[in-house]
């Protein structure tokens, strides 16, 4: 049974994928390094130091330790920058319906998150009161496809995994979602999962999964 949904931030309640987009363009074009949105894909639901990783496969020269923290840290300051401009209105279309219909029926939600942003954007976007955990990068030594981060979700809730439910964009957050032995739904066409939805336009997904 069903007892709490665990959301993925970004892609899933908040699509700041565009901002991570810009930001690592950003970077990367400062440093000669070809990026694309292509490339950014397979950013979705990776932390932030393996994400430059990705990035530097295109580098032309290589960076030390040092130099890496320091790039990393020039697009998060780019990043931030950007995620201080969203606002309630940049809530993805039916997250809210979704969110506010799971309380009513008694089922507890929380966000596992990959962000060490998390806080900022809940704040940015009205919602950092409104669930009853909040798990994300700073809270985590591993990141997706480790299941860490849901597992201390349903920690903080009280929840057995098996009674969870992940909701996820990301191929590695269902795959997170998996080795933690929770239910999986994939939205946005994530691979692997128990259950799929185009998108949380409509609450009839969650009535089915949940009964
Ligand atoms: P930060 P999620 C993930 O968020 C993003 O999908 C991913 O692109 C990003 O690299 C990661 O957070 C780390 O973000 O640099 O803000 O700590 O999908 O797990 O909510
Ligand atoms: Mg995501």
């Amino acid at each position: 049974m069903i007892k709490a949904v665990l959301f993925d931030l970004d892609g899933v309640i908040v699509s700041t994928d565009r901002c991570h987009y810009r930001a690592w363009k950003r970077m990367a074009d400062e440093e000669g390094i070809y990026f694309d949105e292509k490339i950014n894909d397979r950013l979705r639901g990776v932390s932030r130091m393996a994400s430059l990783e990705i990035v530097l496969e295109r580098s032309p020269r290589a960076y030390t330790e040092e130099e890496k923290a320091a790039l990393a840290a020039r697009k998060n300051d780019y990043y931030k920058d950007l995620i201080r401009e969203l606002t309630p209105a940049d809530i993805l279309p039916g997250a809210m319906e979704n969110l506010n219909e799971l309380k009513k029926n008694g089922i507890l939600t929380a966000v596992g998150s990959s962000s060490k942003n998390t806080p900022l954007i809940l704040r940015q976007i009205g919602l950092d009161a409104f669930f009853d955990a909040v798990s994300d990068g700073n809270n985590i030594s591993h990141s997706k496809p480790d299941p860490e981060v849901f597992l201390k979700a349903a920690e903080m809730l009280g929840v057995e995994p098996a009674d969870c439910l992940v909701v996820e964009d990301a191929d590695a957050g269902i795959e997170a979602g998996r080795r933690g032995g929770i239910k999986t739904l994939s939205v946005k066409g994530a691979v692997g999962a128990d259950y799929f939805a185009p998108d949380l336009s409509d609450y009839s997904i969650f009535r089915r999964i949940i009964r």
